[in-house]
């Protein structure tokens, strides 16, 4: 695979998709190809997938229901989209993918990492991001941010504790593995975050191209 698996994570209004637009722009001025993409989701299919993890329902989900549904719309996701545009060389862009499985069905959730681990190993071989942005900021900004659009996905019904243990997560997994993350401190303003994801750009087309 020539392209580059670049993924964008946080909590809930941490700006992923706004600055993965932001991000899109700065790639594509330089004639880079880009591939826009989301989880759960990122086909018809997989968006279909993603309708019924999101909207709330009287019928409580089991959390191993949600864990393999997650899973399912990444296996058809990544058959679909991510590896064909790897392959063509592009840079794919994708608002979360499964650290966002390990943040909120592991930490949020509870789920045993090693569950999560199977799985991964199952559904992805060994395609794993090349580079991971994770966006951070505390858990109210965030909700706030989420609030101000509206009604309530089935996620964000959820506590402020269970979104405290989605962030450790997040910043646990980035401390771990510093080659792989790189975390953004997404309470500035929106002109700061996107200042430092440019000073980013010169590693990332460093990767793309090296
Ligand atoms: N989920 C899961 O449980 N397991 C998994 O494996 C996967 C996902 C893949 C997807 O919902 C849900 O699925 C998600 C986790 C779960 N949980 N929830 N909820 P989603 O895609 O609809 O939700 P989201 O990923 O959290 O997206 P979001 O809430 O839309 O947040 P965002 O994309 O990070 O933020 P945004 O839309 O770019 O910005 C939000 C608002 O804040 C907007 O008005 C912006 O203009 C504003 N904003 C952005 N940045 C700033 C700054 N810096 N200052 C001020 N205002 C800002």
């Amino acid at each position: 695979m020539s392209g580059l698996f670049v993924t964008l994570e946080g909590p809930e209004g941490a700006g992923k998709s706004t600055n993965r637009e932001y991000l899109a722009e700065r790639l594509r001025e330089r004639g880079i190809e880009v591939q826009l993409t989301r989880e759960p989701g990122g086909t018809p299919l997989a968006e279909r997938i993603r309708d019924l993890l999101l909207t709330p329902s009287d019928e409580p989900m089991a959390v191993d229901t949600e864990l393999l549904l997650m899973f399912a719309a990444r296996a058809q996701h990544i058959a679909q989209v991510i590896r064909p545009a790897l392959a063509r060389g592009a840079v794919v862009l994708c608002d979360r993918f499964t650290d966002a499985t390990y943040a909120y069905q592991g930490g949020g959730r509870g789920l045993p990492e090693a569950r999560i681990a199977e799985l991964e190993r199952f559904v992805q071989g060994d395609l794993r991001p090349d580079l991971t942005l994770v966006f951070d900021l505390p858990v109210e900004v965030g909700l706030s941010r989420a609030a101000a659009r509206g009604r309530l996905d089935r996620f964000e019904q959820e506590g402020r504790e269970f979104f405290e243990a989605v962030r450790q997560t997040y910043l646990r997994r980035a401390s771990a593995e510093p080659q792989r993350y790189h975390v953004l401190d997404a309470a500035q303003s929106l002109a700061q975050v996107q200042a430092d994801l440019d000073s980013l750009l010169p590693m990332l087309l460093e990767r793309l191209h090296g």
